[in-house]
């Protein structure tokens, strides 16, 4: 072969077997449900085939923000309920007549978020999420935050997303890191509710997205890699009252074993309450989420980083095992 010749194919062979992976979609839609209460949580679930894998390479939303207020798809071991809909919002008013339990009834994790007429997400060339046959994911799960009910026609609604997916192996692995705390907040004051942990896991993460969430008191939510224990080099940090989606990581970075990983959520309140983490909208919640890829088969484990939080809990505090050089301005501003 020529020279030029073979630049063209070593250009294009890649373009081709991308092309060849033949990916389909599959929708993961609300069966056509009429909401009768704004702010109604709704879970629609489908059962993955177990005699096959398959890898999910793509969300592309099928909704709007008129309607939606919000959208998370999560992947689980076992649903919430055996019924098509069912009420799944902790925090919020219920349908009538509609069973209520959580999205996932084991094994829960989340692997889409829409918010905001957010656009398609796609992960990196060669990247999926394993569900199926040869996974821990055999049912995928939809909630649909309903805001507004006066967009939806009569025949009801079907707000969702179709899963851009393939058969074919993918090399590298998507999970989602969910870092978070316990701990309360002091009626009239700031508090950082603070994590970190070290990657025991001795394949390297490659994080692309990443999402946070709090409830009403979040005011920065920052996600951190902190190298020989006081190099910090941050992940991504949000503003919580902004949509809570997936926001892309832009810069390419690696967490290695042997980082540590640390999220800070800063809360002013401004109640005359003291605020807990807890489930409910009147709780607070502190979490940071990586959506990362890996060479392989598996996700990395443990896949959660969790601490009591404040008071007892905090970066600087002696259960961190020493953790120097705290970014502490860089931590809590946008
Ligand atoms: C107490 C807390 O932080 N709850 C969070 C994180 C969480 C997510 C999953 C906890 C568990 C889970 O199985 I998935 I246990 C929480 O509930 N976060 C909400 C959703 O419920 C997922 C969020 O929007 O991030
Ligand atoms: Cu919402
Ligand atoms: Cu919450």
């Amino acid at each position: 072969m020529n020279q030029l010749l073979w630049l063209a194919a070593t250009i294009f062979i890649p373009a081709i077997t991308a092309f060849q992976q033949d990916k389909d979609e599959f929708p993961l839609l609300m069966p056509k449900v009429t909401p009768e209460l704004e702010e109604t949580y709704l879970c629609t679930p489908i059962r993955l085939d177990t005699d096959d894998t398959y890898f999910i390479t793509g969300f592309r939303p099928n909704a709007t923000m008129m309607t939606a207020h919000h959208m998370l798809v999560f992947g689980c071991e076992e649903p919430g309920s055996s019924q098509p809909v069912w009420n799944c919002g902790e925090m919020s008013v219920k349908q009538p007549g509609l069973e209520s339990s959580r999205p996932c009834a084991s094994g829960d994790q989340i692997i889409y978020a829409w918010g905001m007429d957010a656009p398609e997400l796609h992960l990196p060339e060669g990247v999926g999420f394993r569900v199926g046959a040869d996974s821990n994911i055999k049912y995928l799960v939809l909630q649909v935050h309903y805001g507004h009910l006066d967009h939806i026609p009569s025949s009801g609604d079907d707000s969702g997303v179709f899963l851009e997916y393939t058969e074919t192996e993918q090399p590298k692995t998507a999970g989602v890191l969910l870092m978070g705390t316990g701990g309360f907040a002091l009626p009239h004051s700031t508090t950082y509710f603070e994590t970190s942990c070290e990657m025991e896991d001795p394949r390297t993460m490659h994080p692309f997205a990443f999402r946070t969430h709090t409830h009403k008191l979040g005011k920065v939510v920052s996600g951190w890699r902190v190298r020989h224990r006081g190099e910090w080099e941050l992940i991504g940090k949000m503003d919580p009252q902004k949509p809570q989606m997936f926001y892309p990581i832009e810069k390419d970075m690696e967490i290695k074993q042997g980082d540590t990983v640390a999220a800070r959520c800063t809360m002013v309140n401004h109640r005359d309450r003291t605020t807990y983490i807890g489930t409910t909208a009147e709780d607070e919640m502190c979490n940071f989420y990586v959506m990362y890829w890996v060479w392989g088969k598996r996700p990395v484990t443990p896949n959660t980083c969790f601490t009591r939080g404040p008071p007892s809990w905090s970066w600087a505090g002696r259960y961190a095992g020493g953790l120097n050089n705290i970014p502490d301005v860089e931590a809590s501003t946008l």
